[in-house]
């Protein structure tokens, strides 16, 4: 047998973590040849619940399952780990202002950073699902200096494949015919959908975005506050959907994404397409031998362009507060 892959899912007590270890351990996430070995992170009081699903995945007995240890301690819960799904955050209490969130989430992400930094594997891979998955990411990468930036991502997946979904229901066509969609900027209302780029059915996604008033006041807003709608409809946030998407980062982070097709990723910007420096900004990405690829060479309208700056504008934002507050 190969050497199983370390994972590590933090908050793995919670309504995502419950969607998503199994999948792992199943091997839809690293392929059905991949044995992998769990590290469940949790904060103290959730490990009697992170033991209930660590008894729930042994009695499914996946083959691939290799092993499966429990930490509430973050040196102890990175240590040797290959892959680091970074779930668990601080949500926004009642009348917490953003610079509280953002001050909570540091107090998690900052740690979590500097035990990556010390104590994982020189491969390792973090995806951060936590909100603010952008900032938090930042937060993560800026406190892990010996670790290569382009390390860190944060998942705007879910709200890829959502816009997929919407985007086939209304060209009538299925999902699997919809590509090279883009989600730009935060993961938050902020964000941008753009179908400009994208092929629907085969014919060019521009034609559905031509109709303005479907895409102003329907597509966009619909990708950008599904998360609230699913809320509203469920009584509780995404959960089997987000742990979806992380699963289908990872697995195209590792064996890479489809010829002739592209996604999207919270990704360390180095400039591109004008998004400043040092924000994790979502970009359309293409990955191969294990590493994100920023896809060059697309022309971005006014319309777009505007949307793009508002988004990442707001990132900005965030990074001078998470600055001014010393948690990077
Ligand atoms: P839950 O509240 O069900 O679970 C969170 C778990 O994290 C809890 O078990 C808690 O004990 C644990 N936790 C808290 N602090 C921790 C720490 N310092 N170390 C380790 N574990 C810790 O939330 P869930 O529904 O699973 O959502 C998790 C996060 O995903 C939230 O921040 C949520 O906002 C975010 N989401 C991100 C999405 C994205 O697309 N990027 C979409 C779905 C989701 O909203």
């Amino acid at each position: 047998m190969t050497t199983p892959v370390n994972v590590t899912v933090t908050g793995a007590a919670g309504q995502i973590g419950y969607a998503l270890l199994f999948r792992i351990a199943s091997g839809a996430m690293l392929g059905p040849e991949v044995p992998v070995r769990l590290r469940l992170l949790e904060i103290p009081q959730a490990v009697k619940a992170a033991e209930g699903t660590a008894m729930e995945l042994d009695d499914c007995a996946f083959p691939l399952l290799a092993g499966i240890d429990i930490h509430d301690d973050v040196a102890a819960g990175f240590a040797g780990t290959n892959v680091a799904l970074l779930v668990g955050a601080r949500p926004r209490g009642a009348g917490m202002e953003r610079a509280d969130l953002l001050e909570a989430n540091g107090g998690i992400f900052g740690p979590q950073g500097r035990a990556i930094n010390d104590h994982a594997a020189d491969d390792v891979r973090v995806l951060v699902v936590g909100n603010p998955a952008n900032t938090n990411a930042l937060i993560a990468a800026s406190n892990a200096p010996d670790v290569p930036k382009d390390r860190f991502t944060a998942m705007t997946r879910l709200d890829h494949n959502r816009a997929l979904s919407q985007a086939a229901a209304r060209a009538g066509v299925p999902v699997a015919q919809v590509r090279r969609l883009t989600i730009w900027g935060n993961h938050s209302a902020s964000q941008y959908p753009d179908l400009f780029h994208a092929e629907v059915g085969g014919r060019p996604g521009a034609e559905l975005a031509a109709d303005t008033a479907w895409l102003t006041d329907d597509f966009i807003p619909t990708v950008a506050k599904r998360g609230a709608a699913i809320i509203d409809a469920r009584g509780a946030s995404s959960a089997a959907s987000a742990a979806n998407a992380a699963i289908d980062h990872t697995r195209d982070w590792t064996l890479g994404t489809p010829e002739g097709d592209w996604t999207s990723a919270g990704l360390w910007s180095t400039g591109q397409y004008g998004v400043p420096e040092g924000i994790v900004s979502s970009f359309p990405v293409t990955s191969s031998g294990g590493t994100w690829d920023v896809v060059d060479g697309i022309e971005i309208d006014d319309f777009s362009r505007a949307r793009i700056d508002a988004s990442v504008a707001e990132l900005v934002e965030e990074r001078e507060a998470v600055r001014s507050l010393g948690l990077i």
